[in-house]
């Protein structure tokens, strides 16, 4: 359970550490296991064809595709700049962004960690009454070419409808200013929701290939850069993020990678999964805290 006063800082900040949430030996185990992840789907084979996705207009659509279908899959993506230095077949750049969206259900080690009784104490202590986990992340931010990840506000991409939506970020690794630890703009989740990320509504641009809009832009340029505030964390160390908090990260130029498994929770009593949202929900990864 957290303590009155890591509630109030909650409140306060709209996101909190959480020291020592996991141990080193399961941080080792996570990392370990997401190796093993790579390997036994051979996503190192799926590279090419995943990276024909990245900067190129044509092969948006598939892009998009992709996106939408991994919902309830463990699917890997890859960095920004993957697709230069496949081109000069530099095997030794980690070039893997993320995995997503369903470790929290198809992996069991993945699974364990999420549905933890630890999990299930935190949104009862702010007030979940039928938490959901609907999507889960491994993120690298590999050495030297980790790409930053834009300001944003976790409810743009999952709404609910009223919002009730809240993150765990867990460190598997020391994360700093050099490695592109989160970064917060405390108290902003007292503001509203400034975009929102859905289907395209409008069937024409869809069928074009259009799949995902911003309903008010991307949210990218509307930050003041001196409000945030980094968040550094050790090994093992979460962090509870509001659904409208901002927040961002930094690109990784340094050599040490910055690697973190997140899972999203929303609380469905008296609140609906916008049928917008880019994610769809199903019975595969959309599923109750307290059950599993
Ligand atoms: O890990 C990161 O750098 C970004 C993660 C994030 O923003 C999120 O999970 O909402």
């Amino acid at each position: 359970m957290l303590t009155e006063e890591q509630l109030n800082k909650f409140e306060e900040d709209g996101y909190l550490v959480i020291k020592d949430f996991i141990n080193n030996e399961k941080c080792e185990e996570l990392k370990t296991e997401i190796d093993n992840v790579i390997e036994t789907n051979n996503f190192l084979d799926q590279v090419k064809t995943i990276s024909v996705f990245l900067a190129d207009e044509n092969s948006a659509k598939a892009a998009d595709e992709y996106f939408l279908t991994s919902v309830d899959k463990i699917r890997p993506f890859l960095e920004s700049k993957a697709k230069e230095i496949l081109e000069k077949n530099d095997k030794s750049v980690k070039i893997f962004n993320k995995i997503g969206h369903a470790l929290h259900a198809l992996n069991p080690k993945f699974k364990e960690v999420t549905f933890d009784s630890k999990v299930k104490e935190i949104f009862e202590s702010i007030g979940y009454k039928k938490p959901i986990v609907c999507q889960s992340m491994y993120i690298f931010k590999q050495p030297f070419i980790g790409g930053e990840v834009q300001p944003h506000q976790d409810g743009s991409y999952l709404y609910t409808e009223p919002l009730k939506v809240t993150g765990i970020w867990i460190a598997l690794e020391d994360c700093t200013s050099h490695n592109g630890c989160l970064e917060f703009i405390p108290g902003s989740h007292k503001g509203p929701l400034v975009t929102r990320f859905i289907r395209n509504p409008n069937k024409e641009e869809f069928e074009a290939g259009k799949h995902l809009i911003y309903t008010n832009g991307i949210p990218k340029f509307s930050y003041d850069d001196s409000k945030f505030i980094p968040a550094e964390v050790k090994k093992g160390d979460a962090i509870l993020i509001d659904g409208l908090v901002v927040h961002r990260s930094a690109p990784n130029l340094s050599p040490n990678s910055r690697n973190i498994y997140t899972f999203h929770v929303y609380d469905s009593d008296n609140v609906d999964f916008s049928k917008e949202n880019w994610m769809e929900p199903n019975s595969i990864s959309f599923l109750p805290l307290n059950e599993n």
